[in-house]
């Protein structure tokens, strides 16, 4: 059955949203989890379901995916398996980048002419969950279905944010409607378990994950206009072809905004946490061959530390500390994401920074954060406060952003000894 599928991951627009993580890469290559990208999540549901043709489609093509996915993916070259990017490319029929998620599929099309495939798995690349999708492939083949949709249910304050439909006993949509807003929405209500009820979780939700027999999407893109899968192609199929809900019950949760990104990621470091790093089905990453980290003289508690980090620390607490991040002593960290370091200063380095009352890399002495997004390779000096909190408005410097009272240090970014933000 896997030699039928090819998987498309939608890597994402401008990615505004994430903005800045996303200034100067690609959404797909956004860290996550300390040592993690957010295309590592969608690929990884599909290899641990079996599919191994999976295209990336993103907006530009950042060598920091480029180099991710090279670096991370490589198969057998018996195995025919595959994960390719396509960017978004100007050719004599078209000088547009992808129009939308349904625009980012038709101008792939001809790229999957080469393949022999039956059905086509579409996923959104900026979402956190862990599912089989070979169990919605086979109810999608089972129930002869055209169209089938994964699905979950969502509260009214969710609702509005996302694709809303009706469904019959048997799964069969019989209407649909884009992030309706709170004014109808009680029009939208569907029968859900008691356990969804309980919860205020009525409506039935698009995962924006769906299954596309190939001829039938064919068919819609020569029959249809319009760039969108949730605005334009799904509530066009409702009535005319077999659209079907297969209902999902396990944690998912859309990463798209950098509220959303930073609960996401903190929710991790729970005792029990709605997403299972610790999972007999790994995700694949990476291969960096880094030292284990090397904490010393600090308390630590709730914190998820990535590989080759050095920390002299006061505290850290409720914290993801990403891969090779430097914190020097006296230091608290609580409530925030670390992405780390690309790359290592060397100790003589540090030594001369401080000679010279330059700062280096990492996170100095005596500072305090809170509430805090740290993009990769950014330089805190000593006595740096850091405090993130709703009585911030959202706003963009030169060094960091503000949103949803969450600060976002720019990658790179130098925040010189003693600054307060
Ligand atoms: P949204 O998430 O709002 O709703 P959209 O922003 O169009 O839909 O993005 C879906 C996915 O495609 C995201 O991963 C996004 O980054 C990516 N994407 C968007 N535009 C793209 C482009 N031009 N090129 C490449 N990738 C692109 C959708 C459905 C809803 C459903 C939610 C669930 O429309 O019905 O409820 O997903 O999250
Ligand atoms: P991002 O994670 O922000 O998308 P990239 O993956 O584009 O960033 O950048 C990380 C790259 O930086 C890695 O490929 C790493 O090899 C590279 N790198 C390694 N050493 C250095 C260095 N000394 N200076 C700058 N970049 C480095």
């Amino acid at each position: 059955m896997k030699e039928s599928v090819i998987s498309i991951v939608l890597g994402g627009g401008r990615g505004t949203r994430l903005f800045p993580l996303t200034y100067t890469r690609s959404k797909p290559a956004v860290p996550i989890a300390g040592k993690y990208r957010l295309v590592d999540i969608p690929i990884s549901n599909c290899l641990n379901s079996g599919l191994n043709r999976i295209l990336v489609l993103t907006q530009f093509n950042s060598a920091s995916l480029n180099s991710h996915i090279k670096n991370s993916y490589h198969f057998d070259i018996f195995s025919k398996g595959f994960v390719d990017i396509l960017a978004a490319e100007q050719n004599v029929e078209n000088e547009n980048w992808y129009q939308g998620t349904a625009d980012a599929v038709r101008q792939t099309m001809k790229h999957l002419e080469k393949y022999e495939y039956e059905y086509i798995l579409i996923l959104s690349g900026d979402q956190l969950y862990q599912m089989d999708f070979q169990k919605m492939i086979e109810f999608h083949k089972d129930q002869n279905a055209d169209i089938t949709i994964a699905t979950i249910p969502v509260n009214a304050k969710d609702a509005t944010g996302f694709g809303i439909m009706k469904a019959d006993e048997e799964g069969n949509i019989t209407a649909f409607t884009e992030k309706p807003s709170l004014d109808v929405l009680a029009d939208w209500k569907s029968e859900t378990s008691e356990e969804s009820k309980a919860q205020g979780k009525e409506y039935l939700a698009s995962m924006g994950i769906y299954v596309f027999t190939k001829n039938v999407l064919r068919k819609l893109f020569a029959e249809h206009e319009g760039d969108d899968f949730g605005k334009d192609f799904i509530p066009a199929s409702i009535g005319k072809l077999n659209v079907l809900s297969y209902q999902y019950d396990g944690y998912w949760t859309d990463i798209g905004t950098i509220e959303s990104f930073y609960e996401a990621n903190l929710d991790l470091v729970q005792d029990m946490p709605q997403f299972n790093l610790f999972s007999s089905n790994p995700i694949y990453t990476r291969a960096r061959m880094l030292p284990p980290s090397k904490i010393n003289g600090s308390y630590v508690s709730k914190t998820i530390f990535g590989d080759g980090c050095i920390i002299l620390a006061d505290k850290i607490e409720n914290c993801i500390i990403g891969n090779r991040t430097r914190v020097d002593r006296g230091t608290t960290i609580v409530n925030s994401y670390v992405m780390g370091a690309d790359y290592y200063q060397t100790a003589q380095e540090v030594t001369d920074n401080e000679v010279q009352g330059k700062t280096s890399m990492g996170i100095g002495k005596y500072c305090y954060i809170d509430k805090v997004i740290l993009d990769k390779n950014c330089y805190i000096g000593n006595n740096v406060r850091i405090i993130g909190g709703k009585h911030h408005p959202d706003g963009d410097y030169d060094t960091h952003s503000i949103k949803d009272g969450i600060v976002v240090v720019k990658k790179n970014a130098v925040i010189p000894d003693g600054t307060n933000i």
